[in-house]
């Protein structure tokens, strides 16, 4: 009996008296999450690509979603890409000269006219010669900006914005007549914005 107390205290003694195990010292173990992200951020060390970009109209985008009238085009690259509101989609004429006209949505007041290609860095530089021409009825056409050569960089937004002296339309075409890009032998446009 005396043995046996003795064993139990012994093994008392040496459970109590276990030290934690070496490098795992007893800690209060606080499970932190990181917040969900569901957008890249940027850091706040870099800088703002889209500072360099060319500044548009804050105004309503009258182009957004309306019909456009143009002709062939290559491959898969629509016309009504040019409206759609995405700079991933965009619309390539087969050659030139290269008309699309936008439909506004009765008799507008527009003053500008911006014309984007996607903004990736993969599309590499090129100068494209535009002019805009402004209609009342669709069919009678006035020039409201003169052709005039328009640089496109991914450092700037790889978008222009053609400014215009006011004036009345239901209907706004644009004459493109160069592209300087080795990768295709029609005008390009992801999107085209008028305000
Ligand atoms: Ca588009």
């Amino acid at each position: 009996m005396k043995l046996l107390l003795c064993l139990a205290a012994v093994l008392a003694l040496l459970l109590t008296a276990a030290p934690a195990e070496e490098g795992y010292p007893e800690t209060v173990v606080t499970v932190v999450r990181a917040p969900e992200q569901t957008q890249a951020e940027r850091p706040a060390c870099f800088p703002d690509p889209s500072e360099h970009f060319v500044p548009l109209p804050e105004t309503e985008n009258l182009a957004l979603s309306r019909p456009v009238i143009a002709g062939m085009h290559n491959d898969v690259y629509v016309a009504k890409n040019a409206t759609d509101g995405k700079t991933d989609t965009y619309w390539e004429s087969k050659g030139f000269p290269a008309e699309i006209t936008i439909v506004l949505d009765g008799s507008r007041t527009v003053s500008a006219v911006a014309v984007c290609l996607n903004p990736s860095a993969i599309w590499e530089p090129r100068t494209q010669e535009i002019a805009v021409l402004v209609s009342a009825d669709g069919e009678s056409f006035t020039e409201a900006a003169a052709a005039a050569k328009y640089d496109f960089n991914a450092e700037t937004g790889n978008r222009v914005c053609i400014p215009f002296a006011p004036v009345e339309a239901g209907w706004v075409k644009l004459v493109f007549t160069l592209n300087t890009s080795s990768r295709t032998g029609g005008a390009q446009a992801a999107e085209i914005c008028i305000y």
